[in-house]
């Protein structure tokens, strides 16, 4: 025993698998690392929402943060850059089809801090230093349908400011639902022909065919966490319960659109409402969820479902495989969104907007890398009796448009 110095010592219970560690100050010349405040987040069962909603950190303080999962379903958490959540969020979209492989996380820098997807029942931290800029950071969780609930703020106060501890609500069922009361969230979100609601999420997928869906990877099976086991089981493929990566937009009474940012095109158009989303966010001041479910319920009546290859597959004839179409994100043109994708040599910017109450206009923008060819704009045989376009010249299906006449022209769809 007496050649045992610390270092045996240690070796001996590493190698007899005694779960005991010596923090020995002799071996640890730097004392002067500070351990991190720790914060701990976690979500509000049956809330789609963090239980922090707001903390304070001092400007380049050492932090360790938990994004605890004691929900149902899988979150992240990111941190941003002031003034940058609606851009991360529009970023978080365009991922579209491979967002579940990226959990949801565009590159951007406007991403300071990132927490991947926890599954529900685990936990994850990470440890950073506060930005040295005092001002109000946001966070969110860009998991399809929780960014427009599931978001807070870091407020950064200056280095000697003092911090308060952050403001954790209870998950107690009473706390949550008044919480909830308050937060004004209602599972049945609407919007106006001034001002369309616009939201990202699971969508219905009412048998739109092969053809449609030609771009999204069916088959991806996520795992789920089984509470009951207390582990991972195989879950059912995300795309079998519906369009993971749509855009929903109502407009009022009259319209609303279900647009697909992997496919890059209307998928389907109804009236008479627009979507039930309490399978997915519980009921607000009402109770709990009515199950549990990504996808939405549509409200009222499909009028136009669409058909065939994507329109700019016609500039890919005898046998080439067209380009798959690339989603960039959307822009705000009148409180409407303008879509814009890439496809193959083209870039394309699309609205769709009510037209009356029976018709839809497209404004489209396709810009033409090439020189002057010809853009061929085809619509399935079944879609072209019931289109007009306000320039170019049709040759059977195919709509024919010059580079010049591409860069703005309008098509409208009716459906009555
Ligand atoms: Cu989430």
């Amino acid at each position: 025993m007496k050649n045992f110095c610390a270092h045996r010592l240690l070796y001996w219970w590493f190698r007899t698998g005694v779960a005991m560690f010596v923090t020995c100050v002799h071996f640890s010349p730097s004392n002067a690392q500070v351990s991190p405040r720790q914060i701990e987040i976690g979500v509000i069962p049956g809330g789609l929402r963090y239980n922090v909603t707001q903390f304070e950190a001092a400007a380049g303080e050492f932090i360790e943060l938990t994004l605890d999962n004691n929900g149902l379903i899988p979150h992240n958490w990111l941190l941003l850059q002031s003034g940058k959540m609606q851009d991360v969020i529009d970023a978080a979209v365009a991922l579209g089809g491979s967002g579940l492989s990226k959990d949801f996380i565009p590159q951007t820098p406007d991403i300071l801090q990132r927490i991947t997807l926890v599954q529900p029942g685990k936990s994850i931290s990470i440890q950073f230093r506060v930005p040295e800029k005092t001002g109000d950071y946001p966070y969110v969780c860009t998991f399809p349908g929780h960014s427009n609930l599931m978001r807070g703020v870091m407020k950064v106060l200056g280095k000697s400011d003092k911090v308060s501890a952050p403001l954790t609500e209870t998950s107690s069922r009473r706390l949550a639902l008044d919480a909830l009361g308050r937060s004004k969230v209602q599972p049945f979100p609407e919007g106006t022909r001034e001002k369309p609601y616009i939201i990202r999420t699971f969508m219905p997928e009412p048998d739109l065919g092969p053809e449609v869906l030609a771009n999204h990877d069916r088959g991806y099976v996520a795992a789920n966490y089984n509470p009951g086991q207390g582990k991972d089981v195989p879950g059912i493929a995300l795309t079998d319960q519906g369009l993971p990566a749509a855009i929903g937009v109502h407009f009022g009474e009259p319209l609303s659109i279900c647009w697909d940012t992997v496919e890059c095109r209307l998928m389907y158009a109804w009236n008479g409402g627009f979507l039930d989303m309490s399978h997915y966010w519980g009921k607000g001041a009402g109770g709990s969820r009515k199950g549990f479910d990504y996808v939405s319920r549509l409200i009222g009546k499909i009028q136009f479902k669409t058909q065939g290859t994507h329109p700019l597959n016609a500039n890919y004839h005898q046998g080439a495989i067209p380009p798959v179409p690339r989603y960039r994100g959307y822009k705000l043109f009148n409180g409407t969104p303008e879509f814009i994708y890439t496809f193959g040599p083209y870039t394309v910017h699309e609205r769709v907007t009510p037209s009356g109450n029976k018709a839809v206009l497209f404004d489209y923008s396709i810009r033409d890398m090439q020189n002057d060819s010809l853009i061929r704009f085809g619509l399935d045989p079944a879609i072209r009796p019931s289109v007009e376009s306000s320039t170019g010249h049709w040759e059977g299906n195919e709509l024919l448009l010059t580079a010049e006449e591409a860069r703005k022209f309008q098509l409208v769809l009716r459906y009555d």
